[in-house]
C-alpha cells in the first residue's frame, strides 16, 4: 500500500539559534504544538538539493519525549523525500554511536535527540542535533542555515498515517508517494562495537579485566548515570571483555535518567567518586546522558582532571593499536582546556591546535588529515576515528594504557607531572545565574580588553604575586575553511603563563551560566601534589576580584567546581 504525504500549515518558529549542540529547551516547549515538526523542518530544509533521495541517522540518549519525536522524524523524512532512515532500536543510539553510523554507512548526516548533560523527564530538557555527513555537529553555517528557516517557516510535510515499529530491528519499506521509503532498524550497540575492536586490542582489555599474567583482576565501577551508554557497557564491557556485571552499575537507559542530573562529574556523580573512596575499586568512570562525556578515577577517588585525562592518552597512544596504524597526525584542545596537553606535542613535535569550545571546531582538522587526538575540559576525549568526542572510547583508551603500563591510575599521573611538569586546572559553573548580570560582566571585560586598562597590572594574594600581560577576547580563524569565530571567550593571561578565562555557556535552557577556568604551570615535583583548590586559591580570588562575579550576581560559592 502506498502513502500519500500532507502539508501542514504552521506558524513562524521562534526558537533561539542552534548553539554548538542543536536546539536545547525545555522539553514542554518541544511538546507544544508543531514546535519539534517546526523545527525538524528547517533541519531538513537546511539540507538543500542533497535532501532528496538522502540517508539519515536517527538516534537519542532514550531521554522522555525521544520516541514521540523519533517518530514524527521519521514520517517527515518520508514527506519530504529522504530515501531511508537508520535508526536504533527504540531510537537508542549514543551521540558517538550516531557519528560512527553516519561515517560507516556514508550517510548525509542525522539527527541525535538529546540534551546531552541536562537533566530529562517532562519538566526537563530535551534536545534536537544535527549532524553533517562527515559524522560532525555542523558547523555554525549550516546551523545559521536552519535558524534563517525557522524565522520563515509556515508549513512542514508529513505521513500521517505511516505506522512504523521502532522496537524490532531489521528494514521495513514503505512506498510514500509512490516512491520507496526505507526505514533500518538497527541494533544501537553492534557497529559501535565492532568499530571498537578494530580500534583496541581486546584481548589486552580482557585480560586486564579478568585478570593475566599473575596479575590481579582490575576492579572497574562504571556508572552510565542512567543514560545511554548503559547497553554499550554491559555488551563491550561486561560481555565481551570480561567485566562483573556487578561492576556496571544504573546501565538502564532512563526517560528521566532516575531524576539525576546525567552529568559526569565531581557533583552529579557524587556516588560514584564515594564508592571509589571507599578503596574497593581501582578504576571508575561515569558518562553523561548522551554517552560523548567521561570522568576517569582511580583508587580512593583519585580524580583525573579531563586536562590531564587528554595528556595522559597523548602521551601513551602507543598502547593503542589504531594509532600504530595511522600515525599520530596531531593534537588539539579547547581554548579553555590547560595547556597540558600541548607539552606532550611539543615533546612529540606534533602540531598542536587551539581551538573554541564545541567539538564541531575539531572536525576540519580531522578532515584534513592534521588532528589526531583531541580533548575539552568539560569532561570531553575523543580521535579522529570518529567526529564526536566519546567517552566509552576514552574509558577504552584508559583500560589500554593500564593494561600496557601495568602501574595504578594515580602512579601513572605522577609519572606524567614528573615528566611534563603539571597544570593545574580547576572550573567554577555558576550556573542558572540571571541573565542581565552576567551579560553585564562579559559587557565589563570587553571594555577592559578595548582600553587594555589591566596590562601591566600587578595583582596580589597573600604571598604570590601575578602581572597581566595579556587580555582578549578569544577570536579563532579555522586554518582549513578560514571561518572566523570571534568572542569566543575573555582569556586573561599573566606573565608566568598562568591563565583565567571567563565564558557563558551556549548549552544552557534556563538563565546564564558562567564558566570559570583557571590554569596555571607548577614544575616543582614537591608542589605537584598539593590539592589543585589549595593550590590555585591566589587566582581564584583574583579572578572573582576582576569579574566582580560575587557583586554583580550575588553568588558567593560556584554551583559545580571541577
Ligand atoms: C559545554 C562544554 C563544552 C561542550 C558542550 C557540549 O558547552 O563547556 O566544552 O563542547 O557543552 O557538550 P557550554 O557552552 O555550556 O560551556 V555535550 O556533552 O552537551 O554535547
Ligand atoms: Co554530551
Amino acid at each position: 500500500m502506498g502513502f500519500k504525504s500532507v502539508t501542514v500549515a504552521s506558524k513562524p518558529f521562534d526558537g533561539q539559534k542552534p548553539g554548538t549542540s542543536g536546539l536545547r529547551k525545555a522539553t514542554k516547549i518541544f511538546m507544544q504544538d508543531h514546535y519539534t515538526e517546526n523545527f525538524v523542518q528547517c533541519t531538513l530544509s537546511a539540507m538543500g538539493e542533497k535532501l532528496k533521495g538522502s540517508t539519515l541517522v536517527v538516534g537519542g540518549d532514550g531521554r522522555y519525549y525521544g520516541k514521540e519525536a523519533s517518530e514524527k522524524i521519521i514520517k517527515m523524512c518520508a514527506a519530504n523525500g529522504v530515501s531511508k532512515v537508520i535508526i536504533g532500536q527504540d531510537g537508542i543510539l549514543s551521540t558517538p554511536a550516531v557519528s560512527c553510523l553516519i561515517r560507516k554507512h556514508h550517510t548525509d548526516g542525522g539527527i541525535i535527540l538529546t540534551a546531552s548533560h541536562n537533566p530529562g523527564g517532562p519538566n526537563a530538557d530535551f534536545g534536537i542535533k544535527f549532524n553533517i555527513a562527515n559524522g560532525g555537529p555542523a558547523p555554525a553555517a549550516v546551523t545559521d542555515h536552519i535558524y534563517d528557516l525557522t524565522q520563515k517557516v509556515n508549513q512542514y510535510h508529513t505521513v500521517p498515517d505511516m505506522k512504523v515499529d521502532i522496537s524490532t530491528n531489521g528494514t521495513q519499506q514503505f512506498t510514500v508517494d509512490d516512491k520507496p521509503f526505507t526505514v533500518e532498524v538497527t541494533d544501537s550497540v553492534q557497529d559501535y562495537m565492532d568499530y571498537m575492536k578494530e580500534i583496541f586490542d581486546f584481548g589486552a582489555i580482557k585480560g586486564l579485566l579478568s585478570g593475566s599474567d599473575g596479575q590481579p583482576k582490575l576492579k572497574v565501577l562504571i556508572n552510565a548515570l542512567s543514560g545511554v551508554v548503559g547497553p554499550y557497557v554491559k555488551r563491550i564491557l561486561c560481555q565481551e571483555l570480561g567485566m562483573d556485571e556487578a561492576s556496571a552499575v544504573n546501565c538502564v537507559p532512563l526517560p528521566d535518567f532516575g531524576g539525576g542530573h546525567p552529568d559526569p562529574n565531581l557533583t552529579y556523580a557524587a556516588d560514584l567518586v564515594n564508592e571509589l573512596k571507599k578503596g574497593n575499586h581501582d578504576f571508575g568512570a561515569a558518562f553523561d546522558g548522551d554517552g560523548d562525556r567521561n570522568m576517569i578515577l582511580g583508587k580512593n577517588g583519585f580524580f583525573v582532571s579531563p586536562c590531564d585525562s587528554l595528556a595522559v592518552i597523548a602521551a601513551h597512544l602507543e598502547c593503542i593499536p589504531y594509532f600504530k596504524k595511522t600515525g599520530i597526525r596531531g593534537y588539539a584542545r579547547s581554548m579553555p582546556t590547560s595547556g597540558a596537553v600541548d607539552r606532550v606535542a611539543k615533546k612529540k613535535g606534533k602540531e598542536m591546535f587551539e581551538v573554541p569550545t564545541g567539538w564541531k571546531f575539531f572536525g576540519n582538522l580531522m578532515d584534513a588529515g592534521r588532528l589526531s587526538l583531541c580533548g575539552e575540559e568539560s569532561f570531553g576525549t575523543g580521535s579522529d576515528h570518529i567526529r564526536e568526542k566519546d567517552g566509552l572510547w576514552a574509558v577504552l583508551a584508559w583500560l589500554s594504557i593500564l593494561a600496557c603500563k601495568k602501574i595504578s591510575v594515580e602512579e601513572i599521573l605522577k609519572e606524567h607531572w614528573k615528566t611534563y611538569g603539571r597544570n593545574v586546572f580547576t572550573r567554577y559553573d555558576y550556573e542558572n545565574v540571571e541573565s542581565e548580570p552576567a551579560n553585564q560582566m562579559m559587557t565589563n571585560f570587553d571594555k577592559m580588553v578595548a582600553s587594555s586598562s589591566l596590562t601591566g597590572k600587578e595583582f596580589k594574594h597573600g604571598d604570590k604575586s601575578f602581572k597581566l600581560s595579556k587580555m582578549d577576547n578569544f577570536e579563532y580563524t579555522d586554518p582549513i575553511d578560514g571561518s572566523i569565530s570571534k568572542k569566543q571567550g575573555i582569556r586573561i593571561i599573566f606573565e608566568d603563563g598562568s591563565r583565567i578565562i571567563f565564558r557563558l555557556s551556549g548549552t544552557g535552557s534556563a538563565g546564564a551560566t558562567i564558566r570559570m577556568y583557571i590554569d596555571s604551570y607548577e614544575s616543582d615535583p614537591d608542589k605537584q601534589l598539593l590539592d589543585s583548590q589549595v593550590m590555585l586559591r591566589p587566582l581564584i580570588e583574583i579572578a572573582l576580584e576582576i569579574s566582580q562575579l560575587r557583586e554583580l550576581t550575588g553568588r558567593q560559592q560556584p554551583t559545580v567546581i571541577t
